[in-house]
């Protein structure tokens, strides 16, 4: 086990993302009890990990009490749990451990970071009082090229859970049954059971699954496209997806919020269990939208509020601000949905992007309903960036890109971490490309080159 070498937050500082508020006790840091008493009033999937990673045992003297607000086991804790959806109040001491969660998903995300400390080494007296700022976080597959594989998107979704991520938007451009020419037709049986398989390692991960659809510009804007439509979500819904996104990227057509709608009444409000319809619109940045066509200020209109819209910013590839928010959030008469366009790599292939996450606001948190980025077709490269999005967009304030760039290359790999910080520094940038956007890069040897 690694020694506690600093005095400060040490073990702490394996949590990711960053905590909203920790206070260290005297108890300092201290070895992992041998055996735990843990008494847990939450579901089985939320405190599997934790068992995985520590003995237990009903006589063990180090108690570890597990639970949600509401829950007699954790009701002396009530008022410390954060109001917050998604928070958990963490407390640690040399004799026990409390985990209280605001709902389900905070009482998972207090056993992650339990879980975090513990890979550490070891644990640390504290109190931690945690929330996330913006509601929505996570991944959109969303490139052009080859999808990921099954197994990648497996541990993926572990990572997800491990870095309290949410959601993650299924929608590789080259998955023939999402886009043209099949989005029509089911799944094969070999991947409609591979699909089912991720929706039920998400729910494990605390991960909302949606399952997009790209219709192609072969869609017919008639009733039979619109039913066909309907039926491959139905389709979904059978092999337990309960979250969809429609995607117009790409795509022209000008009956989008009436389909949209039909889909949104008919289908997702029909089914009660269903979660919020997202939609990427075809002018999904401002370089491509024009108040000419006035395209966004009709859906904005016509669209159902309870429909999501996604937006990359300025461009198909650029940082979010302030006033890029306001700018899109007027005309869509909501909170844009963020589908931000890094790491992805399908514009520059021979590239990968493993630098410092940079550049978004750090005020914006309020002015969006979700921050999701598209990843690089290489997924485990990919986690380099995933790693400080999740810190990004839990604990906007407190965000150091520098810092969380350092923890991230160090969690991925905790014993060539600096190893991969050397190969990491020189894969930064994307060179010349045909969006305009760069990253620093192999900053110290610049002036020498
Ligand atoms: C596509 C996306 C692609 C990305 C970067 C959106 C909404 N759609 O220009 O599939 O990965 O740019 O090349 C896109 O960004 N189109």
């Amino acid at each position: 086990m690694a020694a506690c070498l600093l005095p400060m937050q040490a073990q702490i500082s394996y949590i990711n993302p960053v905590p909203q508020q920790v206070t260290t006790s005297k108890d300092g840091c201290f070895d992992v009890p041998a055996q735990w008493n843990l008494v847990s009033s939450a579901p089985e999937y939320v405190t599997a990990g934790l068992k995985g990673l520590v003995p237990v045992s009903a006589k063990a003297d180090f108690k570890v009490v597990v639970g949600t607000r509401g829950d007699k086991s954790v009701k002396s804790y009530a008022k410390k749990i954060p109001a917050h959806a998604e928070g958990y109040y963490l407390h640690v001491d040399k004799k026990g451990i409390v985990v209280a969660g605001y709902d389900e998903r905070g009482t998972l995300y207090g056993v992650k970071s339990l879980e975090a400390m513990i890979g550490g080494g070891q644990l640390e007296g504290c109190d931690i009082a945690d929330y996330p700022d913006v509601a929505w976080r996570g991944v959109v597959e969303g490139f052009y090229g080859t999808p990921w594989s099954h197994e990648a998107r497996m541990r993926q979704l572990d990572f997800y859970g491990m870095n309290k991520l949410n959601v993650y938007l299924y929608g590789p451009k080259d998955d023939p049954y999402h886009s043209v020419p099949r989005w029509r037709e089911p799944y094969p049986e070999k991947e409609a059971a591979q699909l089912k398989q991720l929706v039920e390692e998400a729910h494990k991960n605390g991960v909302v699954f949606y399952w997009a659809i790209h219709p192609g510009q072969d869609i017919k804007w008639n009733t039979e496209d619109r039913d066909k439509l309907m039926h491959k979500f139905e389709l979904m819904y059978q092999l337990g997806v309960r979250a969809f996104a429609v995607f117009f990227d790409d795509i022209s057509g000008d009956k989008q919020a009436e389909l949209l709608n039909y889909l949104d009444d008919h289908f997702v409000k029909a089914k009660k269990d269903v979660a919020p319809l997202v939609m990427c619109p075809t002018e999904y940045n401002r370089a491509w939208s024009s108040d000419k066509t006035g395209y966004l200020r009709t859906l904005g209109k016509k669209l159902n509020k309870s429909i999501e819209v996604m937006w990359t910013g300025n461009s198909v590839v650029h940082c979010i601000d302030k006033p890029s928010l306001e700018w899109i959030n007027e005309r869509i008469e909501r909170k844009a949905y963020i589908w931000w366009n890094y790491p992805v790599s399908d514009f520059v292939r021979d590239h990968l992007l493993m630098g410092p996450v940079y550049g978004n606001g750090l005020d914006i948190a309020g002015d969006m309903s979700a921050f999701v980025s598209n990843p690089m077709e290489r997924a485990e490269a990919s986690k380099v960036a995933l790693y400080s999005i999740a810190d990004y967009t839990w604990n906007m304030e407190q965000y150091d890109s520098i810092q969380s760039w350092h923890r991230s290359l160090m969690n991925l790999l905790p014993r060539q971490g600096k190893q991969l910080k050397v190969f990491a520094r020189h894969c930064s940038d994307l060179g010349q490309n045909g969006h305009g956007f760069r990253r620093e890069e192999s900053v110290e040897m610049m002036p020498v080159i």
